[in-house]
């Protein structure tokens, strides 16, 4: 009785060890299911509209920011993502909320150095803060009223900080 007990017992140990070992090649090796990978990032579009702040809680949720751009290459990427899933537009994490007119990424505030605005953008109409991209300015930036709904990419590091294959 007392061996089954311990069998049991060692069994349960080994699965709860495989799954940990499991666990961990996943944070080490990849982004989780449902997230794309690019360079040392993971990015997930989500097709469901929100406003600007809402997509913000969403990807907080997930231990994520609503997607920084940095490059022309990440713009390429985010806009084939939009392209490939449909989504017309998509929430950035940029905003000019704090001091008009100065773009930064949120919520750590860093200034936006890359940026691939539209003619005539932003042009703060009617008081517009919010970053987004899409198809009418042909995946060109705008600023936008942040209580508009729409998709958005929410972007996480790889874990290892590692460029992942495929
Ligand atoms: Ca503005
Ligand atoms: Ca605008």
């Amino acid at each position: 009785m007392n061996s089954l007990i311990v069998t049991q017992t060692t069994g349960f140990s080994m699965t709860l060890i495989i799954g940990c070992i499991l666990f961990l090649l996943d944070i080490a090796f990849g982004c989780p299911p449902g997230w794309t990978t690019f360079n040392t990032s993971c990015y997930h579009l989500s097709l469901e509209e929100e406003s600007w702040m809402d997509s913000m809680k969403m990807c907080e949720i997930h231990g994520a920011y609503l997607v920084h751009v940095n490059s022309a290459s990440e713009d390429t990427f985010t806009t084939n993502l939009m392209v490939t899933n449909g989504a017309g537009h998509a929430w950035m994490g940029g905003s000019d909320w704090t001091v008009e007119g100065m773009w930064v990424w949120e919520p750590e505030g860093e200034l936006i150095q890359y940026s691939n605005f539209a003619g005539g953008e932003p042009n703060n109409k009617d008081g517009q803060n919010c970053l987004k991209k899409g198809i009418s300015q042909h995946y060109h930036w705008n600023d936008q009223d942040c209580d508009r709904l729409y998709p958005y990419i929410c972007e996480t590091t790889n874990k290892d900080g590692n460029p992942v294959a495929g």
